[in-house]
């Protein structure tokens, strides 16, 4: 799916602003809310996520659907062509309406979705409505609990008194919702350019880029509707072009992509009337051995696993954060992320496109596992994650999510491997078969050919791990020294030196997706106690110490970058304290520490 922007062919119109907006009562749908303007409406800017930005905790926790609503109306030269309503993100579910009339449904929080709306845009001005439903359950990605499971929600104190019906998220942040990234109206010529594939070879100093173009042409057009296909350079050079349908572009003298030295070309296609624009990086990935090779070259992972997470954006974007946080990546000679638990907004990875920072791309299966609920609740179900009759059922729409997120992002540069899911239950029977399907569809669907992983969670018998024989590189989540072993940092030491004696015997690259320790800012202690921001800087130490001796290991994301909300907890101080910055990106000791450290860790061949 291409991403909206402003063409010679293509109008492109944001319909960010302040919306009018209601909370279900329960009765919105019956009394048909989307057909006339909302009674005793609030205001809601859109995008945000709405929880944090009214105050009480009715509105903050609410469950179910609210109401989103505007007027719009187009200039009638622009209706004449396709004119496309696009969704970058409604979390998790939703209903779009126009005057009424349903236009689509979407369900998943993360990922874009449009539909066409030229028929309906007459002269003079329509309600548009975005219905939004945050339910999540044994159906949806990420997962939500039963009710019970709030007793290992809760530290095990058993069930709430309170039965009213909430969200019981198997996961460890914020259940935050709403319209969390722009809409959009653009349009395009009704013959026009679908979807865009490109997929290089490097060969010495030249690259091969193949092409695949997808069209779509009007009906009883008699138009000549050939493609055409040009390289740009950074100095606006045209160093390549193309005609057809699919085709091979040739570079001379090649410019890479790098790692904290990004390069993009411009491809530029044009198809009858429609024109639309690619920036795109040529480098190669692959994974040799224990290497994971960028460039044909061993690379290092330096970074983190993050959240979209803002006050009080929520997990609405927010443009400035993700240039900051980007900075201060680099300010420490970081060169990497995760987009953990789920797919980051476009502009994000645009972003990590230009700014050459290397990103794991994940999708939003987490919390499928059922025996261990993520972060601080190991209450589970007790039931079998993958049992057919009481288990998770969200089998097809993973594979819908795995879909869609290559579809959206194949051609980005800097995504050098696909996240099938966080922390499921890969060691437990019929995991493997859950997960085969899925990197199946991954290796088919991604021409590019990228690495497959799946991020473990830590567990006694790491051996039983379908991990170890379905994905290219292994990618731990590991708390030695926190939530296993902690305050002790020896004996937790010993355990994480055996665990990766096994792992070696596996011969695949380990990349460390998680490992961190809670920690306030400003609590200190000349004798490391947990929570103290020295106690962080001693767990990391012990922690890196030991990944410097083993030459598997090629990356080590800290959990997390910042700290973040997070549903309330016995071991959650207004949210999850492990961020290396606060969550208002001011750094503890630690991220002073990981400075020294990274500066000194070069990206490239740092173990022979
Ligand atoms: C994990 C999860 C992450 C949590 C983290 C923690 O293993 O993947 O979502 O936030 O642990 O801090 O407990």
């Amino acid at each position: 799916m291409l991403y909206p922007i402003l063409t010679p062919s293509r109008f492109l119109c944001d319909l960010s602003g302040v919306w009018d907006f209601k909370l279900d009562n329960g009765r919105g749908f019956e009394e048909k809310w989307q057909e006339k303007p909302l009674e005793n409406a609030m205001t809601m800017p859109v995008p945000a996520s709405y929880n944090d930005l009214k105050e009480g905790i009715d509105f903050r926790d609410h469950y179910g659907w609210v109401f989103y609503q505007r007027k719009i109306s187009l200039p009638q030269p622009v209706a004449g062509g396709r004119v496309v309503l696009r969704c970058d993100a409604v979390t998790h579910h939703a209903k779009v309406y126009l005057d009424g009339k349903l236009l689509c449904e979407h369900k998943g929080g993360f990922l874009p979705f449009e539909t066409e709306i030229a028929d309906l845009m007459t002269e003079g001005e329509h309600l548009l409505t975005v219905a939004v439903d945050n339910v999540i359950d044994y159906t949806t990605l990420p997962v939500g609990g039963k009710g019970d499971m709030l007793g290992g929600l809760m530290g095990g104190m058993g069930e709430s008194a309170d039965s009213k019906p909430q969200n019981h998220p198997n996961f460890d942040f914020f259940n935050y919702c709403g319209v969390t990234r722009p809409i959009r109206i653009y349009t395009t010529p009704k013959s026009y350019i679908q979807d865009i594939s490109l997929v290089s070879q490097v060969d010495g100093a030249n690259a091969d880029i193949s092409y695949r173009i997808q069209t779509e042409a009007e009906n009883s057009t008699n138009e000549s509707l050939e493609c055409k296909v040009e390289v740009f350079d950074e100095k606006c050079h045209k160093v390549a072009e193309g005609s057809g349908e699919t085709g091979v572009l040739h570079i001379e003298n090649v410019h890479l992509w790098q790692p904290l030295n990004a390069y993009l070309y411009q491809v530029k296609v044009k198809y009858g009337q429609d024109e639309y624009t690619l920036p795109y990086g040529v480098r190669t990935v692959s994974v040799e051995g224990t290497k994971f090779l960028i460039n044909g070259r061993p690379f290092y992972f330096k970074g983190y696993g993050k959240h979209e997470d803002t006050f009080p954006n929520g997990r609405g974007i927010h443009l400035p954060m993700n240039t900051k946080d980007i900075s201060l990546m680099k300010w420490q000679g970081a060169n990497s992320l995760r987009t953990s638990h789920y797919p980051y907004s476009e502009e994000m990875m645009r972003l990590c496109d230009r700014e050459g920072i290397v990103v794991i791309d994940e999708t939003t299966a987490v919390g499928v596992n059922l025996q261990f609920g993520g972060g601080a609740n190991f209450g589970g179900q007790k039931v079998g994650t993958f049992d057919p009759e009481h288990g998770v059922k969200t089998l097809d729409h993973h594979k819908e999510v795995v879909r869609d997120l290559i579809s959206r992002d194949k051609n980005y540069a800097c995504v050098v491997m696909w996240s099938i899911a966080n922390e499921p239950d890969s060691a437990a029977e019929g995991a493997y078969e859950y997960f085969k399907p899925l990197y199946d569809l991954a290796r088919e669907l991604d021409l590019q050919k990228r690495p497959c992983t799946l991020v473990s969670v830590q567990m006694p018998k790491p051996q039983k791990d379908c991990s170890a024989k379905l994905s290219d590189v292994i990618c731990l989540n590991r708390y030695y020294g926190w939530y296993f072993g902690g305050p002790d940092l020896e004996a937790p030491e010993a355990a994480l030196r055996k665990e990766l004696e096994y792992w070696q015997t596996v011969g695949k690259p380990v990349i460390f997706t998680e490992y961190g320790a809670d920690t306030v800012m400003g609590f200190h202690d000349a004798t490391p106690v947990m929570y103290t921001e020295e106690y962080q800087v001693d767990y990391y130490k012990m922690n890196n110490g030991v990944f410097d001796d083993y030459s598997i290991v090629v990356g080590e994301q800290a959990w997390n970058f910042a700290d973040f909300a997070t549903s309330q907890s016995l071991l959650r101080v207004q949210g999850n304290k492990k961020g290396i910055f606060t969550r208002d990106r001011k750094p503890k000791l630690a991220a002073h520490y990981f400075r020294e450290r990274w500066q000194e860790i070069p990206d490239f061949d740092y173990k022979k």
